[in-house]
């Protein structure tokens, strides 16, 4: 019989956060940065996601001998607290360097800033033992079309996907596609774009897919086909499983909380596919409401891992035959119906 996944899960300290939004500031005090990793393994979290300077404040400030002891002496708390670091993204979206824009910046000393930048956190990412390094290529596009040569754009994407591939032989590049904000509309907009990158680097089987589950939606896709898409081509190194309401600003809302039937139907496909038998981590990049009182806000995290849980119960209960003879006899009427009354529990 298959063995069932034990799934692992992950999020970013990101994800414990004070509320602020583009209109208002903080409405929780701050949680220390560093006390967040005590809350992972009491909340169900083995995984830590992380932005480079996460792991080492202040990087851009810091020679390289003090990036790695900074990056060391982390290694050695994820350790003691049971953590598992799942990748390193480099900050490519803070910097003044970056307003227009990393490597597909139009500016030569922008794109040299953005390199120096990336070495450092594959850096701290071999400090950490961590062969994940996610791409979210945050202002890698345009506010107008005029803006930059899109076709350049696209070759310096290539080249920099191939110079890290380059810089260390054991990382993985894993592309996080999403197709706006903050930029009107993004390079890389879908897992497929991103694959189509893979494809066309040195090393194609180390150059993967991050699918967030609110980008695909604000692309227009239904992000359990974005997830099945790389796992076709054996691309699903990672997930951010969160929700979407519409067509508007990126949400973070609960896994699940705004189409119920769309988040099993991604449980369905990572669990038909095996994904987390070889230790892939099940993310979640989830925000808490700013109306939320408590200090550390957590409940959002625990919840979406709970939704999760009860969704694979969802999927592993389906029964199979119905499914099949549905298929057989193309009565997807009935199939519908059978998978809404198992959905709310009345079958
Ligand atoms: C941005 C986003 C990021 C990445 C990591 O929308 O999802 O948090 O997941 O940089
Ligand atoms: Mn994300």
């Amino acid at each position: 019989m298959n063995q069932l996944t034990q799934y692992r899960f992950s999020f970013g300290p990101w994800n414990i956060s004070e509320g602020a939004d583009p209109f208002g500031g903080e409405v929780r005090p701050v949680f220390p940065h560093e006390d967040k990793f005590a809350l992972y393994r009491p909340l169900g979290f083995e995984g830590v996601q992380f932005h480079d300077d996460d792991v080492v404040p202040g990087m851009d400030e810091l020679s390289a001998a003090q990036i790695e002891s900074k990056a060391s002496e982390v290694r050695k708390m994820l350790h003691n607290q049971g953590l598992t670091p799942e990748f390193v993204a480099p900050r490519l979206w803070f910097a003044k360097q970056t307003t227009d824009g990393a490597y597909t910046s139009n500016c030569a000393s922008e794109r040299a800033y953005a390199w120096e930048r990336t070495k450092k956190c594959i850096d701290i990412a071999r400090a950490l033992d961590c062969k994940g390094i996610v791409l979210w290529l945050a202002r890698e596009g345009t506010y107008i079309r005029e803006a930059k040569d899109a076709r350049l754009a696209y070759q310096r994407l290539l080249e920099t996907v191939n110079a890290i591939l380059d810089y260390d032989k054991n990382v993985e590049v894993w592309i996080e596609p999403k197709p706006n904000e903050p930029t009107d509309q993004a390079y890389v907009p879908t897992i497929g774009h991103a694959i189509a990158l893979a494809y066309a680097s040195h090393a194609p089987t180390r150059v993967k897919g991050l699918i967030e589950s609110a980008h695909a939606l604000l692309a227009g896709l239904d992000p359990s086909d974005e997830m099945a898409f790389a796992l076709a081509h054996d691309k699903l190194a990672s997930v951010h499983l969160n929700d979407q309401n519409g067509l508007k600003y990126d949400q973070d809302k609960n896994f699940g909380a705004v189409n119920l039937r769309a988040a099993f139907n991604q449980v369905r496909v990572l669990e038909e596919a095996g994904y987390g038998k070889r230790g892939e981590f099940i993310g979640l990049d989830v925000k808490a409401f700013r109306t939320q009182r408590g200090y550390p806000v957590t409940d959002h995290l625990r919840n979406s891992r709970a939704l999760f849980l009860m969704l694979v119960e969802k999927v592993r209960s389906l029964d199979q035959t119905i499914v099949e003879q549905c298929r057989e006899s193309r009565d997807y009427e009935a199939l519908e119906l059978y998978l809404l009354k198992h959905l709310m529990g009345l079958q």
